[in-house]
């Protein structure tokens, strides 16, 4: 039952669909406050009334997007500590798990940085894919430490995220070059560093990230470019301990195709995958707030950090 749902949750779960709010890092602080606001404005009478609709809230901002694990974790956060016998007490630990939540978040993406600015000497080249938050902050603190920098900037079709990229990167002071997707391997010669963000990362060390990762860890592994992804221990998702694959969104055919192109061309299947899976071979370094990782590690670090047991707290 969504009708006591506030608008607010309406609004993030809209914009997560949509798009408006992006990439997973983001996605998952838009779910922290979503989930905060229902807790804060809800009308509910009782304890068991305000954890039920947390419950709810939480399923319905998980049937936006499927594949940042961002966001579940984001809602394991808040709704393993959002407890209590009284609406005061759930409302309480609502939101201090909350700011809790997003300030623990804040300080991964610093601590993050500078282990990957650490990798970074001055005068390097990297090349980006999509648009990540954990791998700017890396550019971030090695921009801090003085060193001199420039990027070859992969465009990201469909969604063109690589055009926040550059814009970040410029702000930054980075020298950035922008390249159609497929004109990616002709520019790795000129590379140092392919550096890309993750929204789930599996027990087995495969990253998974927007479409077109995998196609460039391969020719970069091909070059002997080293591939280092840049992804806070939120990244990580705990259901692949289980065996549990993640799951790759579809998205629709009019991102890729316009409606007069469609005609034209006539009958045929359009397919959309949002992301793709890089396995670790093919893989340097996972660099997180907790230090970096070979890929075929992370699983030691999963254990340590999702001994809570396997029930999903949004589960009735
Ligand atoms: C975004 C994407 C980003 C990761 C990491 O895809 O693939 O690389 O989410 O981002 P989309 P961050 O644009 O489809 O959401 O480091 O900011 O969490």
């Amino acid at each position: 039952d969504r009708g006591a749902l506030q608008p607010r949750v309406h609004d993030v779960a809209g914009a997560i669909e949509t798009m408006e709010t992006r990439g997973a890092a983001n996605i998952a602080t838009a779910t922290a406050d979503a989930l905060e606001t229902q807790a804060v404005e809800s009308d509910a009478e009782t304890a068991p009334e305000l954890l039920a609709e947390l419950r709810t809230a939480a399923r319905f901002l998980l049937s936006t997007r499927p594949t940042a694990v961002s966001l579940p974790n984001a809602c394991r956060y808040v709704l393993r500590r959002a407890t209590g016998d009284t609406v005061e007490a759930v409302r309480t630990n609502a939101v201090e798990s909350a700011a809790e939540f997003r300030a623990r978040l804040e300080t991964a993406q610093d601590d993050l940085g500078r282990v990957g600015a650490n990798r970074l000497r001055d005068g390097d080249t990297i090349m980006t894919h999509c648009h990540s938050t954990d791998v700017l902050a890396c550019v971030e603190a090695a921009v801090e430490d003085g060193k001199q920098l420039s990027a070859i900037v992969k465009e990201t079709r469909p969604r063109q995220q690589g055009h926040i990229t550059a814009r970040e990167l410029r702000e930054l002071g980075v020298d950035v070059t922008l390249v159609v997707d497929s004109a990616a391997r002709r520019y790795l010669d000129d590379v140092d560093h392919v550096l890309v963000g993750a929204d789930a990362i599996a027990a087995d060390g495969s990253v998974v990230n927007k479409v077109g990762t995998s196609g460039l860890a391969v020719v970069a592994r091909e070059r002997g470019t080293p591939i280092v992804v840049a992804a806070g221990t939120l990244k990580l998702d705990p259901a692949t301990m289980t065996g549990n694959a993640v799951e790759i969104e579809m998205r629709e055919e009019s991102e890729v195709l316009e409606e007069t192109d469609r005609e034209t061309i006539g009958d045929v299947t359009v397919e959309n995958p949002a992301f793709d899976v890089t396995p670790p071979r093919y893989i340097d370094a996972i660099v997180t707030e907790r230090g970096q990782f070979p890929p075929e590690s992370v699983v030691t670090l999963m254990r340590e950090l999702f001994g809570e047991g396997p029930t999903e707290p949004w589960q009735e």
